[in-house]
């Protein structure tokens, strides 16, 4: 079966995208398509059934889809994101996911962002960011409680989301930077990203192979070296609006 991969463009807006830890910087808006164009033929070539949402030109972040859903095999989560421009994005998740599973929903006064949640097997680790708040965390402790997972709230320092910082190279391996989290939260083994690509952390392992920023080659490197396959995709414009390459689509697992 392959996965259904939600996408959506990237906005001519993107220009006026929320910012938190990096200056603003003049995005060039045809190489950002160009890039978001190569990063769904990454998701193809992995196997991935691509569905577009559909675009929302005004609304800037709206090409970083993850942050609007928590998806898992039996239910689908609707975020309430921390950015308050970023909220009427999930309407259109909502109306997509819906016809993929039953949703339910984080509501206000609840915060969350999709890239604050990285799950490893029955657990949703949860970062504790400005965007997702402890009623938010609650909420979707709450939701997902009866499908049997649990979740754990991690803090973070020092980058925008969880995901910024780690993510899950399969159940037995985080790939994080151990500035921005503590790996020994994840209770498995940890790569370290190069201490010189401290973005490098933001990894989407889909069909066997590992999407990955292409402006980090020697952290690719030390994914290679444990028999892993890196996909690289140029990411160098979504960068600049502080999106990875998990934060470009919500995979139906
Ligand atoms: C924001 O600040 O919300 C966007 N400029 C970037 C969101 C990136 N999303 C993600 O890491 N999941």
């Amino acid at each position: 079966m392959p996965v259904c991969a939600l996408v959506r463009e990237v906005s001519p807006s993107i220009v006026e995208c929320e910012l938190t830890h990096l200056a603003r910087s003049p995005i060039d808006l045809d190489r950002a398509r160009a890039q978001h164009r190569q990063y769904v033929t990454a998701l193809e070539q992995c196997g991935c059934l691509v569905e577009w949402l559909p675009p929302e030109p005004e609304l800037p972040d709206a090409v970083f889809v993850e942050d609007t859903a928590v998806v898992l095999p039996g239910l689908a989560v609707i975020t309430r994101p921390g950015a308050p421009s970023r909220r009427p994005e999930t309407a259109s998740t909502a109306a997509a996911l819906g016809r993929h599973r039953p949703l339910h929903h984080i509501t206000d006064p609840g915060t969350l962002d999709g890239g604050d949640v990285l799950r490893l097997g029955r657990t949703l680790f949860v970062g504790r960011t400005p965007r997702s708040n402890a009623e938010g965390i609650r909420q979707l402790g709450a939701l997902v409680k009866s499908a049997g997972y649990d979740v754990r709230t991690v803090p973070v320092t020092g980058c925008l989301h969880l995901k910024s910082a780690v993510t899950a190279l399969h159940d037995g391996l985080v790939l994080c930077n151990p500035a921005w989290v503590d790996p020994r939260e994840f209770g498995v083994p940890h790569l370290a990203v190069d201490p010189g690509e401290p973005f490098a952390a933001n990894a989407l392992p889909v069909g066997g192979r590992v999407i990955h920023a292409a402006e980090f080659p020697r952290t690719a490197a030390r994914i290679a070296a444990l028999g892993l396959e890196v996909l690289p995709v140029p990411a160098s414009e979504l960068g600049k609006a502080e999106g990875g390459v998990t934060c470009c689509s919500v995979l139906l697992l």
